[in-house]
Parts: structure tokens; sequence; C-alpha cells
């Protein structure tokens, strides 16, 4: 019987007695993901959304909406969103890093947890923040606040294949992956709001179904298997995001809030780099 296709985990030294070089597994999508329990404190992950919200970095659940408010808010500099004004996306990014200075204080420090896990599964390799050769530094992660009715229907992230961009150093890596902290997850009456990942690499066969939204009949004909990420708040986990992966709508009054991160890996290459 072939092995099921099920995360590896639940912790490093589970994952590294099993693999050498995890990230390697992870680029061949011979796990669907590495799914690592209870990295950070719960109480930390209640008490940085209690920031936020004091700080007016998000609305608390029971605020209601402003009339078009966005359904995502994030806290941090994305490439995918700002990518597109490269001066504007460094600075933002170096604003990030000084808002970043001092916003865990008084907690374990989030981003600090994924790195250093990353650096534990790296096989060696050097985990950094993205950087061009002048030194600008990309976004070191940031934070996504879901309120509900938010969803990411079946899609990849990847910055040449899909985005196209190309003046950007992170191009030269061959795989990216994601990485998603839970720091709290919608709920409301049995059914989490949860990742799921498709046993199927992105190819430009399947673009014109992720496009037209029929993605679903695509996988049911050609029987791909999925995988469901359930996450409780302090879980992490690390995925090939060429997988065709989604997150259903968001449920009930809490938002999911994750601290989400991107990385560009090649095998041969000693260097990881991080961003957002
Ligand atoms: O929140 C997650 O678990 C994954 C979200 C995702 O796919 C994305 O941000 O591109
Ligand atoms: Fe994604």
């Amino acid at each position: 019987m072939p092995e099921s296709w099920t995360p590896a985990g639940p912790d490093v030294d589970a994952v590294l007695a099993r693999y050498d070089d995890p990230l390697r597994v992870l680029s061949e999508a011979e796990v669907p993901a590495i799914l690592l329990r209870r990295v950070y404190r719960r109480a930390d992950c209640d008490g940085l959304i209690e920031r936020f919200i004091e700080r007016d970095l998000m609305r608390h659940p029971d605020t209601p909406a402003v009339e078009g408010e966005r359904t995502r808010i994030d806290v941090g500099t994305s490439l995918g969103n700002r990518g597109g004004d490269q001066a504007g996306f460094f600075d933002h990014a170096a604003a990030t890093h000084s808002l970043f200075q001092h916003l865990f204080d008084g907690f374990d420090n989030p981003v600090d947890k994924v790195y250093g896990h990353l650096s534990q599964l790296a096989a060696g390799r050097q985990v950094k923040v993205a950087r061009e050769p002048d030194g600008r530094l990309y976004g070191p992660a940031v934070f996504r606040i879901h309120y509900g009715g938010h969803a990411y229907s079946p899609h990849i992230d990847h910055v040449s294949l899909r985005e196209k961009r190309f003046d950007y150093a992170v191009t030269r890596f061959e795989h990216q992956f994601a990485g998603v902290l839970c720091l709290r997850n919608s709920s409301q009456g049995d059914g989490n709001t949860q990742a799921i990942l498709h046993r199927c690499l992105w190819t430009e066969e399947v673009q014109p179904h992720l496009a037209a939204g029929t993605f679903p009949r695509y996988a049911a004909t050609h029987n791909v298997e999925h995988c469901g990420v359930a996450l409780d708040p302090g879980d992490l986990y690390f995925f090939n995001t060429r997988l065709i992966h989604e997150v259903p709508a968001v449920q009930g009054r809490e938002p999911r809030v994750v601290l989400a991160v991107f990385m560009g890996f090649t095998s041969s290459d000693d260097e990881i780099f991080v961003w957002a």
C-alpha cells in the first residue's frame, strides 16, 4: 500500500528523525506540509491580538465593519500586494521592520519563532530575510486578519509562475513555500475554517481551471487527493505553494488571524530567503 499523503510532524525532532532534508521533501511535494504543533503559547496568541486591537491595527470582532471595509487586514508588507511599485514596496517594508521592533514586547517574538523553526528544518542552509543585492530588505512576515466571509479559492502563490514578477531577487529560487502560524481560528458550530492542500502541483494545464473556478470538477475527474490542515492557535505549518490550495470562507464572529511568510528554496542554494 502506498503511504497516505499526510503532513510530517508534530514537532521538529519527529520531522528530522524521519527526513534528513525536510524542505527538499516539501519541494517535491512528497508530503503535503510540515505541521508543527504548539510552537507559540496560547496566552501570547491572545495577548498579541489584544494588542493589535488596542493599537487600532485591527477591528474588534464586536465592532461592526464599516461599509465597504475589506474582509482581510494586513499588518506588515506583502510583495503580492505592493510589489507593483518597487520603491513604495521597499519603503513600506522598512516601516514594517521598525513597527515589528517593539510590537511584540512582553511576548515571545512570533516572527523569530517562525524563522527559528525554519532554520532547524533547513539542513544547514542560512535562513534570512529576503534582500536585494543593494541590501534593501523585504517585509519579514505579515499578520493577516480574515473576517467573516473571507475565502481563498483554489490558487497557488509563486512570484514568477503566478505573479510574473522578474525584477526582484527572490526570482532566483526554484521553489516557493509558505509558513503560516495560527494565532486565532474562526469557529462556529463544529466547523473551523481550515486550509485544504490538493495533491496537484500547478501546471499550465490546470491554470484555466483555477481561472474559471472549475478546479473542484477537475480534481474530482482526475482523482486528485487532498489534505486538510486543521490548526489550533499556536500551530505552524509549512507547505509548497505550487500545490493548489484553498481556505474556505471564515465562519462566525472570530476572525482567522495568522502570521504568514513566503520563502524561496533551491536544494543546491545555501540560502533560503524569507519574505511576505
Ligand atoms: O491561511 C492559510 O492557511 C493559507 C492562506 C493562503 O493560501 C495565502 O495566504 O495565500
Ligand atoms: Fe496561498
